[in-house]
């Protein structure tokens, strides 16, 4: 296992779209585990493959909170979505920032566990809320991109700065 380097906006590489994953190998599940292991390390809640410079469909979350329930998903889809709730977000691609976003209260997501094999999860809450964040991150999208223009600004000349 190793801990990954985390892209930090404004990188241009953190708005590359993800491609799907064709098969689930022994490389998915390394990625998965290196994955988890830098997400735990950060900490954070949540990690998608983009913000480690792969640009596949990984996405792992652990909303527990104990740390113990790592989940990882392959070409995870939304499928359905019911409701609205803001929630105050954070991303550890954007360090020091947080900020509401309003996002589906619920959603019914599809997608591949390590073994290749499809399975459905209905969500709500932080979990709902962190499965869109990380989809949002596959397609190249930041949770500062639901805030105004100004804010995001000033969010990216502060962080082009200090450039972490
Ligand atoms: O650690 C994280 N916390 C978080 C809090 C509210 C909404 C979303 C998140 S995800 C974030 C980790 C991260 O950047 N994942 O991409
Ligand atoms: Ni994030």
């Amino acid at each position: 296992m190793a801990i990954l380097d985390i892209l930090h906006y404004p990188d241009p590489r953190l708005r590359t779209r993800a491609a799907p994953v064709a098969q689930v190998d022994d490389r998915i599940r390394r990625l998965a585990a290196d994955m988890l292991e830098t997400m735990y390390h950060a900490p954070g809640v949540g990690l998608a493959a983009t913000q480690v410079n792969v640009h596949e469909r990984v996405i792992v979350v652990d909303v527990s909170p104990e740390h113990n329930d790592p989940r990882c998903y392959v070409n995870p889809v939304v499928i359905a979505k019911e409701g609205e709730e803001e929630m105050e977000e954070g991303c550890l691609s954007v360090p020091g920032v947080f900020d509401t976003v309003r996002r589906a209260e619920k959603i019914r997501m599809r997608a591949l566990d390590l073994q290749g094999q499809p399975l459905e999860l209905d969500a709500d809450g932080l979990l709902a809320v962190c499965i869109q964040h990380e989809i949002d991150h596959l397609d190249g999208k930041l949770f500062v991109d639901y805030l105004s223009g100004l804010k995001r600004d000033r969010i990216r000349k502060k962080l082009a700065k200090a450039a972490l």
